[in-house]
């Protein structure tokens, strides 16, 4: 029997379709009209894109006509108006028209339209789509996440052949540069992913100088950095600085792969809130590290250490 949030998901993946065909036509039209290039606000390596502001129009658009009732916050949307919405109960689609607007430009693959909703600020569907390598990613609650319509996700053996980390050293981690460049910001990334590479002398990470994690990756697109995580083709991912409409549909795909993601905030936690611009995702598993789970464990260490 088909739900109404079937019919949300339905429509979003029609959008994300659409969508990715004119994001793939516009790249081909690299740094004519259609691309031209602006700077946001203050920071030259915040970029939009005509294509950003075009499909944002009609995602926006198109939700209006079919949802009135529905709220909108896009990221487009929001960085014209200058503020930002706080959540409230009402369904509330959450789009991205392009995460990795840097990546479009220079055809780095990691380019995705997304779309998330929230009912009672709980994010309930999402679907993010890479149209420069044809993969739809697409979750609703309860309902599992799901690699173009019928791969489930996590992957499973063979494909990633890794099983579940059983400690941080066996952990690849997906992070982001970020587009905010005070030295100030950059310093704490920096020195945070120093430390994550390499963690000498203290004999509770094994051998001197080796990594306290395997690798750190940086796709230029926090919500498929959050999707590496759900595929199970990486471990962690954390950022401070994206924002709501960066994770909103990642994170339904993230938890319907038994994902679990928390405020990326070190160990003063607040509870978890998706417009809180810190976030930390682990990967799911059920095999226990000692007396915790993987998650766990892989959650208190990297507390712990940010
Ligand atoms: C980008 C994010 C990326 C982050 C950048 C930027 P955009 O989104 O996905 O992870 O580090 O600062 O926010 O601007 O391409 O949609």
């Amino acid at each position: 029997k088909m739900c109404i949030r079937d019919r949300f998901l339905e429509f979003a993946i029609s959008l994300v379709q659409e969508c990715g065909q004119i994001i793939l036509e516009a790249s081909k039209e690299r740094y004519s009209k259609i691309n031209k290039i602006y700077e946001k606000g203050e920071n030259p390596s915040d970029l939009v894109t005509e294509t950003d502001k075009i499909v944002e129009e009609l995602i926006k658009s198109k939700l209006n006509s079919k949802f009135p009732d529905h709220k909108f916050v896009g990221e487009e949307t929001a960085a014209a108006a200058g503020k930002h919405h706080g959540l409230t109960d009402e369904p509330t689609w959450i789009v991205d028209p392009i995460d990795g607007t840097t990546n479009f430009i220079h055809w780095f693959p990691f380019v995705a339209v997304c779309i998330g909703l929230t009912i009672n600020k709980e994010p309930v569907v999402g679907a993010v789509f890479n149209p420069f390598l044809n993969q739809l990613y697409t979750a609703r609650k309860g309902n599992g996440a799901y690699l173009n319509l019928n791969t489930k996700l996590p992957l499973s053996s063979p494909n990633p052949p890794i099983t579940l980390p059983s400690s941080l050293s066996q952990c690849l981690v997906v992070s982001e540069y970020g587009s905010n460049r005070s030295s100030t910001t950059l310093g704490k990334k920096f020195r945070s992913v120093h430390s994550l590479m390499s963690k000498p002398g203290d004999v509770t990470w094994g051998k001197k100088n080796a990594g306290l994690v395997r690798g750190i990756r940086s796709l230029g697109s926090a919500a498929l950095d959050i999707i590496q995580v759900a595929k199970g083709e990486a471990d962690i991912f954390w950022e401070i600085g994206c924002w709501e409409w960066d994770v909103t549909a990642a994170l339904v795909i993230l938890r319907e792969s038994g994902g679990i993601m928390v405020n990326g905030n070190g160990p003063n936690e607040e509870p978890f809130n998706i417009l809180g611009r810190k976030y930390l995702a682990v990967r799911g598993g059920s095999s226990c590290a000692g007396d915790e789970t993987v998650e766990q464990s892989q959650l208190r260490l990297v507390r712990e250490f940010w």
